[in-house]
């Protein structure tokens, strides 16, 4: 498998880490968002929407980060990222879709180009990324804090997919300088999910491409 990413993207980050606990070998290919890589026709041709991350496997080219990761879910079970029960497969897609959906897209760098482009100055642009972080994460702090049971990750004592979003989201917060101590248990969650290799070698400073 080939996976497309850069290191600061957190949709590749989540990728990395959903194909390091399934325990898979994968080829790295750098695209750089920082010069603009992604706008290039080759990587067009591979994504059309221009977007990191992009899996290359033998069965075809595989875009979006949340389809590819239920596509590795589905085809590598082992070990499980979901609950075996509806209700907690429920659960952990709504804490991915909370992250993925609802705080990530409005932190990407076209909508953050677009915003320069209409004249915000970098401390304001800042402040947007800082506010809709701030919003997804007061609403998950107050959901992971509703169940006891959230120990020391998202949902159970099992790692899972909601882990994998929300740890490079946790490292988004810290690069807009978002105070993690408002959120106790993401906080907690985060120092727990750092002790395991597979989110360790998925860091975005362990990567090649980082700078
Ligand atoms: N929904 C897509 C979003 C992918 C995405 O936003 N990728 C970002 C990096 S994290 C990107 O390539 N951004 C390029 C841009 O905004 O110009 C997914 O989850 O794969």
């Amino acid at each position: 498998m080939k996976l497309y990413s850069f290191f600061r993207s957190g949709t590749s980050h989540r990728t990395r880490i959903v194909l390091n606990l399934k325990g898979l070998d994968y080829e790295a290919s750098y695209v750089s968002l920082a010069k603009n890589e992604h706008h290039q026709a080759d990587f067009q041709r591979l994504n059309p929407q221009g977007f990191v991350p992009v899996l290359e496997t033998e069965m075809g080219t595989l875009l979006q980060s949340p389809a590819i990761i239920e596509w590795l879910e589905a085809e590598y079970p082992k070990p499980a990222l979901l609950p075996e029960d509806s209700l907690g497969k429920e659960k952990v897609r709504a804490i991915a879709a909370l992250i993925g959906c609802d705080i990530h897209p409005l932190n990407n760098k076209r909508v953050l180009e677009y915003l320069r482009q209409i004249g915000l100055d970098d401390a304001q642009i800042n402040t947007w990324c800082a506010k809709w972080i701030q919003d997804g994460f007061s609403a998950l702090e107050q959901i992971l804090q509703q169940d006891s049971d959230r120990e020391k990750f998202c949902y159970g004592e099992q790692v899972s997919i909601a882990d994998a979003y929300l740890i490079p989201q946790v490292v988004s917060a810290q690069r807009f300088k978002v105070d993690l101590s408002a959120y106790p248990k993401i906080n907690e969650i985060y120092q727990h999910c750092m002790t395991l290799e597979a989110f360790q070698k998925a860091a975005p400073e362990q990567q090649v491409d980082a700078f």
